[in-house]
């Protein structure tokens, strides 16, 4: 029986090794921070909110238990008490069956045991291996005080690792981050006097360089608006834009997120709001030879960010981010970006905060990015059309990453 297109396209799809472009995945030589294993996963923050709906414990008692005690209440909540059938819950038994674990038939306890006879380097080999990762794009912070001291004296780089310089406290806490930059010798002052902006791309040049970044990323409210009379305005006009363009990096604005909305759910606490992509818009308008990436967090805000595409060339969207990556969502996103961008676009990233994760973020993500694609396939073919496989792949690299890639070295 021969393969159908959508058989081919699935098959040439899995067999396409991703560059995942947003993570919070750390170098192995950042051993510490770099998370993975059942306990992780069950703590993951989406699960932590989800589970919460179905527990009364106190929030404060919940975060004064062990790791392991709230992995326990999560699991006793989402999978015991109640039917894994969110996302979030969904991913954990396609990640464990990836590993060749059967979740049905293994307790809390069991899978502990399983995850304890691995070793950190064999694990982190066996899941790139599986999600057929080409790269991971990491989330690096100088104001992250467990993640600096690495930096600062510098580790043995895995180059299947890649650096992205984030500076969200910069542009969204000034003039607050005005005096943790002085502490550490820059020359800046609240109100924008003296050297402050040559100080801030000093500072922004400082962590470019000790990186090796690929881009600096910021995530942004629903109220940013651009320009404005703003703090963050300024620092984007005369500090990041330059800088970037100096540097050679591209801007990545992840929009609409709304912080603790709840703050005792702690990091699971984050909502999200409509931005207004008029910002964005005039962004890319008057700066040319500046290179923007783009995500929202509003299904609402997704067909607008489509058509921005496709007036500008020097803005590309990215991943299904956060609260629409789910498979309804990814599979309405990609399509609209698939039939008013064709290629020009990446579909995904994982986000993954914990190792394991990639395995089913990428697993549900590829098979609904073939899905679609197999699709418009299907409607090239009925218009006389049809594909080769060599095109498969060439379109399918380029959507995993190498259309990405060669935005970023433009
Ligand atoms: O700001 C971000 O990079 C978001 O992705 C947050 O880290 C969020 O907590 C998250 O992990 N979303 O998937
Ligand atoms: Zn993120």
């Amino acid at each position: 029986m021969p393969e159908s297109l959508q058989q081919r396209v699935q098959r040439l799809v899995r067999a396409t090794p991703v560059h995942d472009i947003h993570t919070h995945l750390y170098d192995p030589s950042i051993g510490s921070l770099l998370l993975w294993g059942i306990d992780e996963q069950l703590v993951y923050h989406y699960l932590v909110s989800e589970a919460f709906r179905q527990m009364d414990i106190p929030y404060e008692r919940f975060w004064a238990a062990s790791k392991e005690e709230q992995a326990q209440l999560v699991w006793d909540a989402l999978f015991v008490r109640h039917s894994p059938v969110s996302e979030a819950c969904r991913g954990i038994l396609t990640s464990l069956n990836l590993l060749g674990i059967d979740p049905r038939r293994n307790d809390l306890p069991a899978l502990r045991r399983w995850f304890a006879g691995w070793k950190p380097d064999a694990f982190i080999e066996r899941v790139l291996d599986i999600s057929n990762i080409g790269s991971i794009c990491m989330t690096n912070s100088p104001f992250d005080e467990e993640e600096r001291p690495h930096w600062e004296t510098g580790f043995s780089r895995d180059p299947r690792f890649v650096a992205a310089l984030r500076i969200d406290p910069l542009l969204v806490a000034w003039p607050a981050t005005c005096h943790w930059l002085k502490e550490r010798g820059y020359a800046v002052d609240p109100v924008f006097g003296g050297q402050t902006i040559s100080e801030v791309r000093r500072f922004l040049a400082d962590w470019t360089q000790c990186l090796d970044s690929r881009y600096c990323m910021v995530s942004l409210p629903p109220s940013f608006a651009w320009p404005a009379a703003t703090d963050i305005s300024r620092l984007i006009s005369e500090a990041m834009l330059p800088h970037c363009r100096e540097h050679g990096q591209a801007f990545a604005l992840m929009m609409g997120v709304k912080r603790a909305v709840n703050p005792l759910l702690r990091m699971a606490g984050d909502g999200v709001g409509r931005a207004d992509l008029e910002a964005l818009q005039n962004l890319c308008a008057a700066h040319p030879d500046n290179r923007f990436l783009a995500t929202c967090l509003s299904r609402e805000n997704q067909h607008e960010l489509v058509v921005l595409a496709r007036k500008f060339r020097n803005l590309h969207p990215f991943g299904c981010w956060w609260f629409t990556n789910t498979p309804q969502l990814i599979t309405e996103i990609t399509t609209l970006r698939l039939e008013l961008l064709g290629t020009a676009f990446t579909p995904q990233h994982s986000d993954a905060r914990v190792l394991d994760q990639l395995l089913y973020k990428w697993a549900h993500s590829r098979q609904i990015i073939a899905d679609c694609l197999a699709r418009r396939y299907e409607a090239a073919e009925l218009s006389g059309w049809p594909v080769s496989d060599d095109e498969i792949r060439r379109d399918t690299t380029e959507l995993l990453g190498g259309g990405l890639n060669r935005f970023l070295e433009r």
